[in-house]
């Protein structure tokens, strides 16, 4: 899964992504700076530690901070539209606000960032229609598609001038297939991370401008980023001081998951416990195509036992005495924290 930060000069963007990765703070960087987080799961942590010669496989979220952005002129915009151009294949957006120091305005600021990505699809739909335009005449091969979506691509412009997102103008799967490969902006889900002040921990970040679905996690990337240098230890003990319960690369990833609609199912290997993500609704048969190819194509059936049940029985022996593993076929719908062993034969 891949991410991008998004957010203007001095939000935090840097701050967070040294927060959530542990590394140093990069800041002012003149590209983008991609780091690969480890998602924590503590179930694989438990799965390791109870099979022996195991090594946990974590999943992991790769997150693009990009340079700060700024609409102040038309040189900075530009500047803006190119980093945004290398963010079209990108899976979701985590808007990050400023809204330490003082008198920060992170519901402006959000604003001005979702305006600024309508204003970029906005372009490339008209890019794309004056194309269509030209060619749709020609009697090609791909006339009748063409003409389908140009007259989506001028819904989309009409949308977005009305300031819509292209998500909530898009209505079926038909009209998504045809713009899919476009890399949309305002198609693609985004969370938001309010950065605060080392003393406005805890406090619950409302925006009347934002829809009630999206994910908003408030915490202060100084602080975290701070922490996240420290060993294990005195880390829980800072954490507890300062009334921290979740380090925020746990927040940031579970919202991410989240605003995805993505869970994890666990695999026990002879030398590796791993942790799959998948999306919601996802069944047995594309579960274990994600494993391997073979076990899709050979699938014969998932042995599937619920991890908090592994957990509270202790081991495989007691959870099939106990009747807890269930042996599950090809349209199973896969639930969060399965712990599946994919039978199958090629
Ligand atoms: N006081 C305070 N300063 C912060 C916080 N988050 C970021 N900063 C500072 O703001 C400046 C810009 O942060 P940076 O992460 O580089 O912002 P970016 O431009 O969005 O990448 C740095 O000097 C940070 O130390 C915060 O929560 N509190
Ligand atoms: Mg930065």
């Amino acid at each position: 899964m891949k991410v991008a930060l998004i957010g203007l000069m001095q939000s935090g963007k840097s701050t967070l992504l040294s927060a959530v990765s542990g590394k140093p703070v990069r800041s002012g960087a003149a590209g983008i700076v991609e780091e690969v987080v480890p998602v924590p799961d503590e179930r694989l942590d438990w799965l390791a530690t109870h099979y022996e010669r195991t090594k946990p496989v974590h999943a992991t979220v790769d997150c693009l901070d990009l340079p700060g952005l700024a609409f102040g002129d038309e040189h900075t915009r530009a500047a803006a539209r190119r980093l945004f151009e290398q963010v079209r294949t990108v899976d979701m957006f985590v808007m990050v606000v400023k809204a330490y120091g003082d008198g920060p305005n992170p519901a402006k600021d959000l604003t001005e960032l979702q305006t600024e990505l309508l204003l970029a699809d906005l372009e490339l739909v008209t890019t794309r229609i004056d194309k269509l335009e030209k060619q749709i005449h020609k009697p090609t091969k791909t006339q009748a598609h063409d003409k389908a979506e140009l007259a989506l691509q001028l819904k989309l412009q009409a949308g977005l001038e009305a300031e819509k997102p292209v998500k909530v103008i898009i209505e079926n799967e038909h009209e998504l297939e045809l713009v899919k490969s476009l890399g949309l902006l305002t198609l693609k889900p985004m969370m938001v991370v309010a950065n605060v002040g080392e003393g406005r921990l805890g406090e619950e970040f409302k925006f009347d401008n934002l829809d009630e679905s999206v994910q908003v996690v408030t915490l202060c990337a100084k602080l975290e980023s701070e922490l996240a240098q420290l060993d294990v230890d005195s880390r829980a003990e800072f954490m507890a001081d300062l009334g921290i319960t979740t380090p925020a690369v746990n927040r940031f990833v579970q919202s991410c998951y989240a605003t995805l609609g993505l869970i994890s199912f666990l695999t026990i290997g002879k030398d590796e416990v791993r942790a799959w993500p998948i999306r919601r609704g996802t069944c047995a048969l594309d579960a274990a195509g994600k494993v391997h190819t073979d076990m899709k194509r050979g699938f014969i059936r998932a042995e599937t036992t619920a991890f908090g049940d592994l957990k509270e029985l202790g081991d495989e022996k007691a959870v099939k005495a106990a009747g807890k593993v269930r042996l599950e076929g090809k349209s199973y719908i896969v639930q969060d924290g399965d712990v599946i062993n994919f039978r199958f034969n090629v």
